[in-house]
């Protein structure tokens, strides 16, 4: 139903490419959900132009730890080759051209994608001759200087542009569920369990999932395709292009998906990694449902269930409106279970409230409790509308908006979550000033 096209940036050290990417985002970076391990350095988001939705990833960055020695921009481009819509090549363009440059362009060509050329650092005057850029044989030439801002409108309409098609949503009334989840952790169990006959590659030995498996379901006239993601790939030499490769696909499954399903192992739990998957899925807008599978392989005593319910619910405690669900791929436990909750949450994401209806609700709570503000300026909450759906956004107008805490939005988000039942999905407050 939702597609968000996936823009991978590329290029060789030192372009600026986390520094357009900072631009792109701008202030949605800063107002990401403060998540440990996820705001630090996400280096992936979804900036909103015109209306379209583009995830931006930058690359390079994409690896959780820092010593690491950044991939060429080649190696960058064969890991988003397959996943991304579009590749974002930028250059800096007041240094002569290197052969690392070239060799980027030709190889982001050979794709067959959507490419689009970033000439960065241009911030005044120093610009190297044009030719060299056409050179590069890439249609689509934009001038930027990240830290500026100049051009970065521009590049945006570009994207749009030359994503062109792709960005619509896929129009075939498909739901789209992706499983997400370390290795190992049984999502391909999960997907033949729900599928109800083998289809995907299974195998007790992590990393065997060569590829995103598919499987079409038909449940209560509405049909729902399963994505499978790839585990961990074994590629040898390069340790941290393994890495960079999953969380990558990870973010390419969730950016094709309406529903995801973080799948973690009841005998292995592993919270900061999964924390930044539920990350992921809170920055791209889609549904997250909460599965611990192999629930069947744990020795239960009374209130171990309990017990770890209230560990998740507070290691998750962002995305406390997840439902959680215990799981056995191997005995089917709760498996048809997550058809139905899918089914709602797509429901709840595509519901639109009416207007007076919203206002009153927002009537109530900031009466209830309005706003904190500096001693001559108060924040005054006057209106609000339902301004998209998957996820439901709100633009909420007030004065000194820019004043209005983050606890306070918190406080309104969840206000609205009682009058209106949102699980499973993220919603989204946008405040301007009026
Ligand atoms: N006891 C038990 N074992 C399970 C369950 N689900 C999966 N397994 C086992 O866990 C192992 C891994 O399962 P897979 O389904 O291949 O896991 P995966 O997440 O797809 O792994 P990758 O594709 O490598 O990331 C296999 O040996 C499965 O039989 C479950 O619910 N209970
Ligand atoms: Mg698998």
């Amino acid at each position: 139903m939702a597609v968000t096209p996936l823009v991978a940036i590329v290029g060789r050290p030192n372009v600026g490419k986390s520094s357009l990417f900072n631009r792109l985002i701008g202030r949605r970076q800063a107002i990401t959900h403060d998540v440990a391990g996820t705001t630090r350095d996400a280096n992936y988001g979804v900036v909103t132009w015109n209306g379209k939705h583009l995830m931006l990833a930058d690359t390079a960055g994409l690896h959780p730890t820092k010593d690491e020695l950044e991939l060429r921009a080649q190696d960058q481009i064969t890991e988003v080759a397959e996943v991304a819509q579009l590749i974002l090549v930028v250059i800096d363009a007041t240094t002569m051209i290197t052969n690392e440059d070239r060799q980027a362009a030709r190889q982001a060509l050979k794709t067959g994608k959507p490419v689009v050329l970033a000439l960065n650092k241009l911030d005044g005057g120093n610009q190297k001759p044009v030719d060299e850029f056409v050179r590069l044989g890439i249609k689509h030439q934009v001038e930027v200087s990240a830290i500026h801002g100049r051009g970065t409108g521009d590049l945006l309409d570009v994207l749009v542009e030359a994503i062109g098609g792709t960005n619509e949503p896929a129009d075939d009334n498909q739901i789209r569920l992706a499983l997400l989840g370390r290795p190992n952790v049984g999502k391909s169990s999960l997907l033949n369990s729900m599928v109800g006959k083998q289809q995907a590659i299974v195998s007790a030995t992590a990393g065997t999932t060569r590829d995103v498996g598919r499987a079409s379901v038909r449940y209560h006239n509405q049909d729902i395709q399963i994505l499978d993601t790839a585990g961990l790939r074994r590629r040898g030499k390069i340790e941290g292009g393994v890495e960079k490769y999953s969380a990558l696909r990870t973010l390419a499954a969730i950016t094709q998906a309406d529903v995801c399903v973080l799948v973690m192992d009841a005998t292995e739990l592993s919270v900061a990694g999964d924390q930044n998957i539920a990350g992921q899925v809170l920055e791209a807008g889609k549904g997250l449902i909460i599965v611990v599978n192999k629930w069947d392989a744990v020795d239960k005593e009374t209130g171990t269930q309990e017990a770890l319910t209230r560990k998740l619910m507070h290691d998750f405690s962002f995305a406390h409106w997840a439902p959680l669900v215990y799981t056995s791929a191997t005995e089917g436990l709760n498996v048809a279970k997550l058809f139905e909750l899918t089914r709602q949450i797509v429901e709840r994401r595509t519901t639109t409230i009416p207007t007076t209806k919203l206002n009153k609700v927002l009537g109530q709570l900031t009466s209830k409790q309005p706003p904190a503000g500096l001693k001559n300026r108060q924040p005054k909450i006057k209106y609000a509308a339902q301004t998209d759906t998957n996820p439901p956004t709100f633009t909420i107008f007030s004065s000194y908006a820019d004043l209005i805490h983050f606890s306070y939005k918190r406080y309104l988000e969840n206000g609205l979550r009682e009058a209106y039942d949102f699980t499973g999905t993220p919603i989204k407050l946008e405040f301007r000033s009026k």
